[in-house]
This record gives structure tokens, sequence and C-alpha cells, in this order.
């Protein structure tokens, strides 16, 4: 297969990252575009590739695009990816919300390329283990969920970017940016979805750099899954000391596992008579985690790893592939649909059916 051209919209860390990831999926960065002249300069420098005009004319040029713009430009920039017909991978949450999210991943599938979201942490080995030794039954009937993700870079009043900006950031903030994560590793691992749910969100600082905000720094959710198991989402980005405790329990009938990204080469199976660690070097480690799983047991495995296997498998997939397991648009709408449930629950202190089409 020919080397695989990539462009990057974007210029901050997550820009670099799928830059980083792309060489290292074999792919040749070709150029990079970012919020004004003089950003793409700076970022074509520091990442060594071409500064493009336009997203248009990146997107003429390469055969994938990945779109790491603030959240409110992904729609736009999306769409002017589709319509040169190229594939394009966007960052989460793919949309300001579930009703314009649906409408990419519909216009995705018409326009016939491959269109996947970076939800990086199913491509931790350890995750993927807890995805099949769920699938594979041996959690019995799920009971209980309990999952949270919290960071602290928001906790002082002074810190900020765009995704304090409702325009830029969208009318949810932690829970868009973290908590979107964290829902699509629920249901992936789970293997079932959130059915219904009943949010409360809360502000840490009225005011950042002297503007009014407007959007969470936490959320606190309980969630109905589709059998009937109940759990509790938290979610923060002002929980001091935490920087990305990304951690997700599920007890059922016969057994319980647990997966916590800050320990990603471990695994933790629970049971009534006897609990166990398991590494990357277990016997019982699924194909699909053993796919993953690339380097030996004992030399640890991390985040941009996980990022690395996504834009991997994106990769596979242009290139006539199909492993299992990538997140597409339609998993990218399905956590703003969550996000939308989760601000409608906190508004009016009701329990929201996610299910329910957007007005
Ligand atoms: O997608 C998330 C980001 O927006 C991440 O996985 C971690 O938290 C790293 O940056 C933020």
């Amino acid at each position: 297969m020919n080397v695989l051209r990539t462009g990057i919209v974007g210029g901050g860390f997550m820009g670099r990252t799928h830059t980083g990831a792309a060489r290292a999926a074999g792919a040749e960065v070709v150029g990079v575009v970012s919020s004004s002249p003089e950003r793409t300069a700076d970022a074509a420098a520091e990442l060594g590739v071409a500064a493009a005009d336009s997203v248009a004319a990146l997107a003429e040029t390469a055969d994938v695009v990945h779109i790491c713009s603030p959240n409110g430009l992904h729609a736009e920039h999306v769409r002017t990816v589709l319509e040169a017909g190229t594939h394009v991978v966007c960052e989460k949450p793919l949309a300001l919300d579930g009703a314009e999210a649906q409408e990419l991943a519909e216009l995705a599938q018409r326009a016939g390329v491959v269109a996947a979201v970076p939800f990086i942490y199913r491509f931790h080995p350890m995750a993927r283990q807890a995805h099949s030794y769920a699938a594979d039954g041996n959690l019995g009937r799920l009971l209980t969920v309990r999952g949270s993700y919290l960071q602290d870079w928001m906790l002082s009043p002074e810190a900020g970017n765009w995704r304090v900006d409702p325009e830029s950031g969208g009318r949810s903030r932690a829970f868009g940016d973290i908590g979107s994560h964290l829902v699509d590793l629920v249901e992936f691992v789970a293997g079932e979805r959130v059915r219904r749910l009943s949010a409360k969100t809360a502000i840490a600082h009225p005011e950042r750099g002297g503007r009014e905000v407007f959007t969470e720094d936490a959320a606190a959710v309980i969630v109905e899954m589709d059998s009937g198991a109940v759990g509790t989402l938290t979610v923060s980005q002002v929980n001091a000391g935490r920087k990305n405790a990304l951690t997700l329990e599920l007890a059922g009938t016969e057994s319980s596992l647990a997966f916590d990204q800050e320990h990603p080469d471990e695994l933790w199976l629970g049971g009534a008579e006897s609990s166990r660690v398991i590494a990357r070097d277990a016997t019982e480690l699924s194909a699909d985690a053993q796919r993953l799983s690339t380097v030996p047991a004992g030399h640890p495995m991390g985040y941009l790893d996980a990022f690395a296997a996504f834009v991997r498998d994106t990769y596979a997939v242009i290139g006539g592939a199909s492993p299992e397991g990538l997140p597409d648009f339609t998993d990218g709408a399905r956590a703003n649909q969550i996000i939308d449930a989760v601000l409608a629950s906190a508004a009016d202190g009701t329990w929201i059916d996610v299910e329910r089409r957007p007005s």
C-alpha cells in the first residue's frame, strides 16, 4: 500500500499527539493548519511539516485529515473534509449537540469514507481485555457500574482556554471533554447502553479571567443501563491531585472487573471467593487484547500507545481491513446524545431517557 498522507487541523496538544500517532502508524504527515497564519507557521515548524492555507486545501492533498480544532469548529471542518471525499478523524465531542453529531455521522456514511473518533481508552490492551471478559459472559448479569474520570487542570480560577467559552467549547465542558470518554468506555466494556440518567453539574468558579462561566467543571450522574443495572459516573476537572484518573468498575452476579487508566497494564478481576490482578502476560488474554499488546509485558504501555493503536486501526480500516472496536462517528454521535441528556437532566432535575430523539 502507498504511504498514507495525513493532514492535521489544530496546532495544540492534540495536534501534536495525533501527529506522533500518525507517524507511528507509518503515515507521512503532509501539512497542518491552525487558527491563524502565524499559529499555522509555528505549528508547521514545530511538527516539521508544511503549513497549509486552509482545511479545504489540506483535504485536497491528504488522504486523511485529523481534526483537532476547538469543538465549535468540528462540524464545519468535518463537512469541508467530507466534501473533498477525504477520510476523517475528528476529536471528541464530535459536535456541539446530538443532532449535529448525528448529521455528521450520516454525511460521513453517504461520503463512503472512514470517519473515526479517538475514544482511545478502548485501545489499552487491558481495557480491551475487560471488554472481552464481559462479552464472554464472565460477569454474569450486570448489577452495578461505577465510573469516574477526574483531572485537576481547571482547579485554579485562573485556568482556562477556549473550552470555557460555550461557543468554542460547547454547552458542556468537563462532561463533554472527558465524560465523553467515560461513557464510551462504559458502554464499550459493558456491551450495553445507558438507558436513562439523572445528572447534577457544578461550576467551581463563577468567573474565570474576569468572565462569567456558564459550563460545568464537574458532573455527578446516576445511570440505569439497558439491563436494569444501576451505576454512578463522577466527572471532574477540579479534583486536586488527579491528573487523568479514569476508572471503571463493573460488578455482576458472577464476578467484577476494574480498570484504571493510570495503571493501564493491569486489570482487577473480583470474585466472591478470590480476586486477582492480571497483566498483559496472562494466558487468558483475548486475541484482540493480545493484538493491541505490542510490547512484551513488563515494558509499560500507556496513553501514547493507546493513541497510536487507535490511529493504526483507523488506517487499517482505510486500507480495507476490519479490526474490532474502531470508534466511528456513530459512537461520536452516541456520546453527544449522552452529553445532551446530562445537560437536560441537570437543567430541570428530571430523569432523561437517553434515546429520546433531539427536538
Ligand atoms: O481527550 C482528553 C483531553 O481533552 C484526553 O484524553 C485527556 O484529557 C488529555 O487531554 C484531555
